[in-house]
């Protein structure tokens, strides 16, 4: 596993467990909420600079027309979500798009494509996605959906740095978002990222109509894992009319600080990514997570179908903070 950006000791510090139960995880997200941001912030610091955010930008390679089922995604073929689909992006686009990225100061390229999974025939873009990223100096990561093991080392060795692959929720909640794959399968892929060297990113979505169990689950699920997702979005789930979910409440932004901390302490030398919704957020919610442990967003007007915070606007929300960018920092030893 590379260590992790400004990760200050090893992985063998007893902080870093793999044995947590649900009923521990459980009692800390019911701390009172100062206890709680105390413990998550104190270990933040002793882990990470506490003013410094890791910007990724995300390009939707392939949108639309998708044929699994999730409640909560506009991309899928089963929401009348009124998108068009799209091919597969050619590869010179997408790396305009990745210069543009890195001028506007994201350290990592993300590459999301609305497949169950890519075709084989699909891989030779985007290995030549992945090399032209890399070679203008960016980390880059990618979410295809499920991938064989050959697969997985095919994008490895074009230098893939991570892929996210989130398990969503918990494994009990699973089957009310989707039905057109397991979570078995979403841990398979895992199995596969991490066996194959590539880091793994993994999270999920708060606000899907889950209960404080459920949330805890999921936690429990990723911070079990033999080694921890080296990244760990939580997005809050943007309602997007025409699907499933189009009319779930609002999560309250406070229960979501809470989850962000319980990752935070959970898995203290992994990069917790505050991910969809920032949209909807205000600055000082915003701010209460990173202070409870986020330190990775995505940055740029959109994330793959949904509009985001725009550079401006995070431009002053960080500078307000005296929050600085982390550089990218690339693995040494892909083939090329
Ligand atoms: N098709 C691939 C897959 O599902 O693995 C990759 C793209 S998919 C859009 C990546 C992740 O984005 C999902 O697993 C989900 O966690 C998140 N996501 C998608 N739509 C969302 C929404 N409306 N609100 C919050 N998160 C969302
Ligand atoms: C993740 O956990 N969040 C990102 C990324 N991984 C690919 C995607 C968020 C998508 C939000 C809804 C949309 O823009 O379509
Ligand atoms: Fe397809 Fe991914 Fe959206 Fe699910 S989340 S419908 S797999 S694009």
């Amino acid at each position: 596993m590379r260590t992790p950006p400004n990760a200050t000791t090893a992985k063998s510090t007893p902080d870093v467990r793999h044995d947590w139960t649900r009923e521990e995880a459980q009692a800390l997200l019911g701390l009172p909420f100062n206890d709680l941001l105390f413990r998550a912030h104190s270990l933040h610091r002793q882990y990470f600079d506490p003013n410094a955010v890791q910007k990724s930008t995300l390009l939707s390679i392939k949108t639309g027309g998708c044929a699994e089922d999730c409640g909560y995604c506009s991309q899928s073929a089963s929401a009348p979500t009124g998108l068009k689909a799209t091919k597969l992006m050619q590869v010179e686009a997408v790396l305009d798009g990745a210069r543009k990225a890195k001028d506007a100061g994201a350290s990592r390229y993300c590459m999301g494509a609305a497949w169950r999974a890519p075709k084989d025939r699909d891989m030779d873009m985007l290995c030549d996605m992945i090399k032209g990223v890399r070679a203008m100096g960016m980390e880059t990561c990618m979410t295809l959906g499920m991938l064989t093991k050959e697969q997985t080392e095919r994008l490895h060795d074009a230098g893939l740095d991570y892929y996210n692959h989130n398990v969503d929720t918990s494994e009990s909640y699973y089957p009310e978002i989707i039905t057109t794959r397991t979570y078995q399968d979403r841990l398979d892929t895992l199995q596969h990222v991490r066996d194959s060297g590539i880091n793994v990113c993994s999270g999920g979505i708060i606000g899907m109509g889950e209960s404080e169990a459920h949330r805890v689950d999921m936690l429990v699920t990723l911070a079990t894992l033999p080694e921890h997702p080296e990244s760990v979005p939580i997005n809050m789930l943007v309602a997007i009319p025409g699907t499933a979910l189009e009319n779930q409440d609002r999560v309250d932004p406070l229960d979501f600080v809470r989850v962000i901390a319980l990752a935070r302490i959970m898995m203290p030398q992994s990069m917790v990514r505050l991910s969809a919704g920032r949209e909807d957020m205000s600055d000082e919610m915003q701010a209460l997570c990173f202070f409870a442990g986020a330190n990775s967003v995505f940055v740029g007007d959109e994330l793959l179908t949904t509009r985001n915070p725009g550079q401006s606007k995070d431009d002053a929300l960080f500078n307000n903070l005296g929050i600085k960018g982390i550089a990218a920092a690339l693995r040494d030893h892909a083939p090329q």
